[in-house]
């Protein structure tokens, strides 16, 4: 048996295509089954429904044999024992710094003051100020981020923007693009070696899946 983690929502809806195209249906619908356990029409395939920030760990601690997740998730994470074989280009957004329209974050920045930031990603956070040499106090936050400058929880937000529909309505701008986004297939290095003719196949249908057009 092949266990394949995904989260609910746009990851799982953005990967059915591909799942389809390999050739994989799933046999149950995340939203409006209850089941965390969904069969495919391939017996030896099974789909399990994590949290998206618990993809990786899945994974790594071989709960699953592979799974899907964003590379800003993965980030965090760490990678450790996880095989990176594809990057899906799904589920594409960007990872930038916002503030409130009012903030003026490049004088803040040039006068080397000390930035209160709020963010889900707090070791991507620290990568990026850090390689620019600005000093920030990091709070983390499980949600809702866009909150944090609109409360005066912090000066700066650091989250994922996709359309920047979100910024717009709270009344923040994008100051700094950090990285680009997409989901990556990832896989449990020792499953690779036990079940290797098994999992080549999945991720052998993944890499068809994407060489075809849409
Ligand atoms: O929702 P939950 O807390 O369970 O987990 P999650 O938020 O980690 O899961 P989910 O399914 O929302 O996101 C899974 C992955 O999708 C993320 O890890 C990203 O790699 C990817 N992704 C792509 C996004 C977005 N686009 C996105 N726009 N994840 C979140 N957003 C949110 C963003 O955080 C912000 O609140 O959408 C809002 C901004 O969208 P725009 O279009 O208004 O800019
Ligand atoms: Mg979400």
């Amino acid at each position: 048996m092949i266990t394949l983690a995904l989260s609910k929502g746009r990851i799982f809806d953005e990967t059915l295509p591909l799942l389809r195209a390999a050739g994989i249906e799933v046999l149950e619908d995340p939203e409006t089954s209850r089941k965390l356990i969904l069969a495919t029409n391939q017996p030896e395939l099974r789909v399990v429904l994590v949290r998206a920030t618990d993809v990786p760990t899945y994974v790594e601690y071989g709960g699953a044999d592979l799974g899907i997740t964003g590379r800003d998730t993965l980030i965090e994470h760490g990678g450790h024992g996880l095989y990176q074989p594809l990057d899906l280009d799904i589920a594409r957004c960007r990872i930038s710094v916002a503030v409130r329209k009012d903030f003026d974050y490049a004088s803040a920045v040039r006068q080397g003051s000390r930035l209160r930031v709020a963010t889900k990603y707090v070791g991507i956070a620290r990568d990026f100020f850090a390689t620019k040499g600005v000093h920030v106090d990091l709070i983390k936050l499980y949600g809702s981020m866009e909150l944090a400058p609109l409360t005066g929880l912090a000066d700066a937000i650091v989250d994922l923007v996709s359309t920047g529909n979100t910024l717009r309505a709270n009344g923040l701008v994008e100051v700094e693009r950090i990285m680009d986004i997409s989901s990556r297939l990832v896989v449990n290095q020792a499953a690779l070696k036990r079940k290797q003719a098994a999992l080549r196949q999945v991720i052998d249908g993944f890499a068809a899946a994407l060489r075809q057009p849409v």
